[in-house]
């Protein structure tokens, strides 16, 4: 697929720099640059020269100027950049000049897209361009970079190759009734469909990090009020964000703060203090606390190490949904508590107050997001991602019990056609045009 129209836009960031770059992409891309550059270099080669007015002849800038030809480029087609200075004023009346001579704007993510849809990158490559891009962190920049060497693709792979396999004999077994019996009974079919679902299982748990990695892990910090909740999150976020005082119920809207650890983005949120209470403002914070907790990813339940465990306390901990929870015991620095994992009673020893026992926390935190250096190295991801893969699995597992339970042939050959759309989706051979249109217009003009 090509386009029949050239698109250009200023690669760089908007504002003042040491050095502009235009790009422009599309059949006419060499044409419509000659008549700025004069004579364009040869394929693959920089030159230095003067960029003019085509009206006028008026120098305008001086600079670099590259030509990558169709297929070998960034978008698959005739691409050629002007480096020239990073002045606004400079850029966009190269650009006004580009336009006029018969390029189109590109729109955000245009020059990507079309990478894309030349086939030069496949879809968790280009989102991998945005992100890499958007990257607000060393850990996110450096999975961002490996899915876009492919290596998200490159898990996906195998996965395909053996669900297409499984298909190919089933659907075959199809067209021959009298095998089909047969082949049912076969155990080799329902132990190779079992075996996809645990290569499931495993890229599933992967791509979870990565979508952690892109959008950061959600900690809730709950509890009675006094807990020392508020004081916890100043204490991990390093700076006093949230009020903190002895009145019980001080803290009665969200608190966030973004955070790191090591590198690792972290979304805390203090809540109100859980408690009965007659204060319409306060059961509004308890409402939103309650909100918080069915988001979070993981549950930082804190309580007075002072105060005796009481039957509303284990009603709280019986409330809670079924997600990661860390039972906090905070104000050691008052009863003399040791700090850090009391293993027996299991739970965590801290003070809010001192510091002591955050170093613990924080470790334990960076292993619930699962900072176990994967072989191949972790992969950026998106939420997309994951929904297709938890689609693909659950048809794997349709596709299970058609074989080994119903018996039934077709139902399988159906679910596991499922499971390779839902497949397919993620890398991008088959997507729908809404969905190209939502991830594209979040890049920036240019890319
Ligand atoms: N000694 C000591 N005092 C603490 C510690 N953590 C919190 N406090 C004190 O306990 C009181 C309550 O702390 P907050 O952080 O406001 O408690 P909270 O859980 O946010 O309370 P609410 O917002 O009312 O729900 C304050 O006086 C804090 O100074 C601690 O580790 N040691
Ligand atoms: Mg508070």
């Amino acid at each position: 697929m090509t386009s029949c129209d050239t698109i250009a836009a200023i690669a760089t960031a908007p504002g003042r720099g040491g050095v502009g770059v235009i790009r422009i992409s599309g059949p006419k891309a060499q044409s419509i640059a000659q008549h700025i550059t004069g004579k364009l270099p040869p394929i693959r080669y920089a030159r230095h020269g003067v960029f003019i007015d085509p009206n006028t002849q008026d120098v305008i800038d001086d600079g670099l100027c590259l030509v990558f030809a169709a297929p070998h480029s960034y978008t698959g087609e005739d691409v050629v950049e002007l480096q020239g200075h990073g002045g606004p004023v400079v850029l966009d009346r190269l650009l006004h000049h580009l336009l006029q001579l018969g390029a189109r704007l590109a729109r955000p993510g245009e020059f990507t897209e079309r990478a894309f849809l030349n086939g030069r990158i496949d879809l968790t490559q280009a989102e991998a361009v945005a992100d890499l891009i958007d990257a607000g962190n060393q850990a996110a920049a450096q999975a961002a970079s490996r899915a876009l060497q492919g290596g998200f693709s490159k898990r996906i792979s195998p996965l395909t190759t053996a669900l297409i396999g499984l298909r190919v004999r089933i659907e075959s077994a199809l067209d021959f009734p009298e095998e089909e019996i047969d082949f049912l009974s076969d155990p080799q079919i329902a132990k190779q469909n079992q075996q996809l679902l645990h290569d499931f299982d495993a890229l599933l748990a992967e791509t979870e990090q990565g979508v952690l990695l892109r959008e950061g892990m959600r900690i809730a910090i709950i509890g009675k009020p006094n807990a020392g909740k508020s004081s916890l999150l100043n204490q991990l976020a390093g700076e006093d964000r949230a009020i903190v005082t002895d009145i019980a119920g001080t803290t009665r809207d969200v608190l966030r703060a973004e955070i790191q650890i090591d590198g690792l983005p972290v979304h805390i949120i203090d809540t109100a203090g859980l408690r009965e209470s007659d204060d319409p403002i306060e059961q509004e914070g308890i409402r939103r606390a309650w909100v918080e907790i069915e988001q979070a990813d993981v549950i930082l339940l804190l309580r007075d190490d002072r105060e005796q465990y009481s039957p509303h306390d284990k009603a709280l901990r019986a409330q809670m949904p079924a997600k990661p929870l860390i039972e906090i015991h905070n104000k050691i620095d008052l009863t003399g508590g040791i700090a850090g994992f009391n293993t027996e009673r299991r739970i965590l020893n801290i003070s809010a107050k001192t510091g002591a026992g955050l170093p613990e926390l924080r470790s334990h935190l960076k292993q619930l997001m699962g900072f176990k250096t994967t072989e191949g190295g972790q992969f950026i991801a998106r939420r997309r991602h994951l929904d297709a893969l938890i689609q693909a699995r659950a048809e794997i597992a349709a596709a299970q019990t058609a074989l080994t339970d119903q018996k039934a042939g077709e139902l399988a050959a159906e679910s596991l056609r499922r499971a390779q759309m839902a497949l397919d989706q993620i890398t991008g051979k088959f997507t729908a045009d809404d969905l190209l249109g939502e991830i594209f217009s979040t890049f920036c003009i240019g890319k």
